[in-house]
């Protein structure tokens, strides 16, 4: 599954609160491949290796938990994702269909 999805950085490994100054929102173009979640700042092309960047930006998704984010009413459609190390990141998708099919395929692999 890929798309473009927008990312707050909520909370570091062991759940730390991201530092203000690296909380603001970033459009990426996601790609969930096997059990890991690469965003990458570009559409994605075939030909194009993976960037430092995008290496940095991957987030496995191995024992992971996506959940609509019903308490967050700044932006719609709007997931949580909380990782095997604690960290928290929130997702928005381009409309709700989007963000239930990311939730599901996260939380299905
Ligand atoms: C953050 C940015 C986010 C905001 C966050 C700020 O600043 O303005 O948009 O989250 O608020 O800290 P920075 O880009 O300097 O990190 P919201 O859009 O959810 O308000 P927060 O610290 O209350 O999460």
């Amino acid at each position: 599954k890929n798309g473009f999805l927008v990312r707050k950085v909520h909370a570091d490994p062991d759940g730390k609160k991201t530092p203000r100054g690296k909380r603001g929102w970033k459009t990426f173009y996601a790609i969930l491949k096997g059990l890991i979640l690469y965003l990458q700042k570009d559409e994605y092309r075939p030909d194009k290796q993976l960037s430092d960047e995008d290496l940095k930006n991957a987030v496995s998704i191995h024992h992971s938990l996506a959940m609509r984010a019903a308490d967050y009413s700044k932006r719609p459609n709007v997931f949580y994702l909380r990782t095997a190390d604690w960290r928290v990141f929130l997702f928005q998708a381009p409309n709700a269909e989007q963000m239930q099919s990311w939730i599901t395929r996260i939380n299905t692999v």
